[in-house]
């Protein structure tokens, strides 16, 4: 089986950090390719940065679709671009926040999410209204963390998002928590180990998720909005990532 692990922001480092993490949970016979953009953000801590997230994501399906893997993991914690991708691709399209706060509700009645720079909790917030999470999910937390930064994530940092974890879990009276970054996922089994309790990496979730719904042998419902796009030009930078008529009439 083959996961597409696509990082939305341009940090080739962070998405080899990412791919890593994935391997190390796939199955034996999955095989994960990792990419990332070809413009935009380094990282992605704003709005701003992650509407042009979510034109790379579109991108890197667009091109993706001409040898479509089975299942495609969408490593950052906004899922930018999720919808875009599942009308392109037709194997099923996972969001590392959708992954973790499925997963972490299976194994807590709460959960806290810790994540990076305290302006993008909202995000996350938004997130877990979207997909319906607004009872189990009883806190965000932001630690203030810089994305980048957490890829020379020593000791105390990792204390720092340790400590972030416990005020959440005795703040909010939750039972596990959620990383809110894929740059916290080679952090995921220390913070395990030290909390005691379920700490889900959606990185980790999502390529699980990935492998059990292929092995279902389930795809994306092509009924209603998550029909392939409309046939039309694209102008300026973006003139090569048309969907094009003989895709949209279901040409492959
Ligand atoms: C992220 C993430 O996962 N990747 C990135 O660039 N920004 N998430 C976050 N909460 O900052």
């Amino acid at each position: 089986m083959k996961i597409l692990l696509l990082n939305p922001n341009t940090t080739a480092s962070m998405t080899q950090a990412i791919a890593a993490a994935a391997r190390a949970v796939a199955a034996p016979g999955t095989e994960v390719r990792a990419t990332q953009p070809s413009f935009g953000p380094v990282s992605i801590e704003s709005h701003y940065d992650e509407a042009f997230a979510a034109a790379g994501v579109a991108e890197q399906v667009r091109l993706a679709a001409e040898d479509p893997p089975d299942a495609t993991v969408i490593a950052c914690f906004g899922d930018p671009g999720l919808d875009a991708a599942r009308e392109v691709l037709d194997g099923p399209v996972l969001g590392i926040a959708e992954a973790a706060f499925h997963v972490a509700s299976m194994l807590a009645t709460g959960f806290s999410v810790v994540t990076t720079m305290t302006r993008t909790c909202v995000m996350a917030e938004r997130l877990v209204q979207r997909y319906g999470f607004e009872r189990s999910c009883r806190g965000i937390h932001g630690t203030d963390i810089p994305v980048l930064a957490l890829e020379q994530a020593g000791e105390p940092m990792l204390r720092q998002i340790e400590e972030a974890a416990r005020t959440a879990l005795a703040r909010d009276g939750s039972g596990a928590i959620v990383l809110g970054c894929a740059g916290m996922a080679p952090l995921c089994a220390t913070l395990s180990d030290r909390l005691g309790v379920p700490v889900v990496d959606g990185v980790a979730a999502a390529v699980k998720l990935a492998e059990a719904l292929v092995g279902l042998g389930l795809r994306t419902s092509r009924r209603g909005d998550y029909a392939q796009p409309l046939a039309k030009p694209f102008t300026g930078w973006a003139q090569g990532l048309a969907w094009e008529a003989t895709r949209a009439a279901g040409g492959r």
